[in-house]
């Protein structure tokens, strides 16, 4: 999603705050810093959306009408190998690996893609009912987001809803999980709007920590004065254990280490 105005902006900080995610109340659920282990180029013109990685290369899709692609892209030099435009009258979402096939959402069309993962051939469509926002995938599940708390769990085959779950912390809903990430069995989630990442266990939708971002990327050092310049966009090389996070319109990438805070 994108370019909602900044009271609506304000109100999902407000929320987010008052679900006490980082405060001292919340001392139960842990909280991480980072360390940047690499920085790299990225397309300060690429609304970030969906971000993943395959043998040795990142994928990205994108949104706003018209800038809405899919990409396979260099991880050292940022340049973009392979491109797929979507239709002009597409506001392009998240993207995640299933099987050799490529899949995305739309934001608000209520359907989705499937591409071959090599040519990027559209395949087939699919449908859902929801906004569509972030997704991610593991072995048995392809993961859903749709701005609110609620994670859609979907058949990896027919990707059609098995289950949901609501993603809560200390009891409280968790609302704007953005884009999605499965790393080492948990599910990480961008909180739109904000610095934070959710780390979620997706038995339950439980907040087993939180990854806060501060920082990272300051606002001046964005390169932009849009405010939809937000954090989004997280990607994981298993094999090595890179942790790839960036923004839309951010001009870096970092490959980031986790490094375990004391909870305020
Ligand atoms: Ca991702």
């Amino acid at each position: 999603m994108s370019t909602l105005p900044l009271v609506r902006r304000l109100f999902a900080l407000t929320a987010l705050a008052a679900c006490c995610c980082l405060n001292a109340a919340n001392a139960a659920i842990p909280v991480y810093g980072f360390m940047v282990k690499h920085t790299y180029p990225h397309d300060p013109q690429a609304f970030t959306q969906g971000l993943f990685f395959k043998d040795g290369y990142l994928f990205e899709s994108t949104g706003q009408y018209g800038r809405s692609w899919l990409r396979k892209v260099d991880v050292n030099t940022g340049k973009v190998l392979q491109q797929k435009d979507l239709p002009k009258d597409i506001f392009g979402e998240g993207s995640t690996l299933v099987g050799d096939e490529i899949v995305s959402l739309t934001w608000t069309s209520k359907y989705g893609f499937v591409f071959d993962q090599k040519t990027f051939t559209l395949k087939r469509k699919f449908t859902y009912d929801s906004e569509g926002w972030g997704l991610a995938s593991d072995a048995s599940y392809v993961y859903m987001s749709d701005g609110s708390p609620t994670i859609h769990i979907l058949d990896p085959k027919t990707l059609r809803e098995q289950r949901r779950i609501q993603v809560t912390a200390d009891g409280k809903p968790v609302p704007q999980l953005n884009e999605l990430e499965m790393v080492e069995g948990e599910l990480f989630a961008n909180v739109w709007g904000t610095d934070l990442i959710a780390r979620i266990d997706p038995s339950n939708g439980n907040v087993v920590g939180w990854i806060d971002l501060s920082g990272l990327l300051p606002v001046e050092k964005r390169g932009t004065s849009s405010a939809d310049a937000v954090l989004n966009g997280i990607a994981y090389d298993a094999k090595h254990k890179r942790l790839f996070v960036t923004g839309k319109l951010w001009p870096k990438m970092f490959d980031i280490e986790l490094v375990r805070m004391q909870n305020r």
